[in-house]
């Protein structure tokens, strides 16, 4: 004899409304996660490289339903997972380096920003971690003395989307290359 339902699976169920509808709450309610310190042994979600090899800004998302940080070598990796439509729904928030805090070349762990809300500047001459990388501030002067420096343009968060990361992932806004151009 065969029960439709299981006892087990109906408590299963059961629980998983529980934590849906604990989990909502939680997130209207509660602050943020932190960023969190990225390590020598972490790995880039996107390309498995130990981020910490490189130099230029990073970046971390945390997803709705994780606690725990995905952390990206460059901040072209973290807005190439952040773009996918299959992504996009899923993700709480993200934090990128405020270059304008800490330095290019070893990015400090106490200078991330939220993301959202930082200004951006692309198409510079400064290398990241797999080429081109989207160079982040905090403050809209800072991004554009960076860009008076190394060349490129201030954008923002909203401006960021899979065309322009593709551009910038095949190095056809380099500064350099621009000069090239004429
Ligand atoms: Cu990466």
């Amino acid at each position: 004899m065969q029960y439709r339902y299981s006892l087990p699976s109906l408590l299963l169920a059961l629980m998983l409304v529980l934590a849906l509808a604990g989990c909502e709450q939680e997130s209207e309610n509660t602050a943020l996660a932190s960023p969190q310190p990225i390590t020598d042994g972490d790995a880039c979600h996107v390309c498995g490289m130990t981020i910490t090899n490189f130099t230029g800004p990073k970046g971390q998302a945390f997803m709705k339903s994780d606690p725990e940080a995905l952390k990206f070598c460059s901040t072209l990796e973290l807005f190439t997972f952040l773009k996918q439509p299959e992504n996009e729904t899923q993700i709480s928030h993200a934090y990128v380096h405020d270059i304008g805090e800490t330095s290019w070349q070893k990015p400090s762990d106490n200078a991330y920003i939220r993301a959202v809300d930082a200004w951006y500047v692309v198409g510079h001459d400064q290398p990241g971690a797999m080429g081109h990388t989207l160079a982040s501030f905090a403050e809209q002067n800072q991004a554009e003395n960076f860009s008076g420096e190394h060349g490129g343009k201030v954008i923002r968060f909203e401006d960021i989307d899979l065309e322009l990361l593709g551009e910038l992932g095949r190095g056809e806004m380099n500064a350099s290359q621009d000069h090239e151009k004429g």
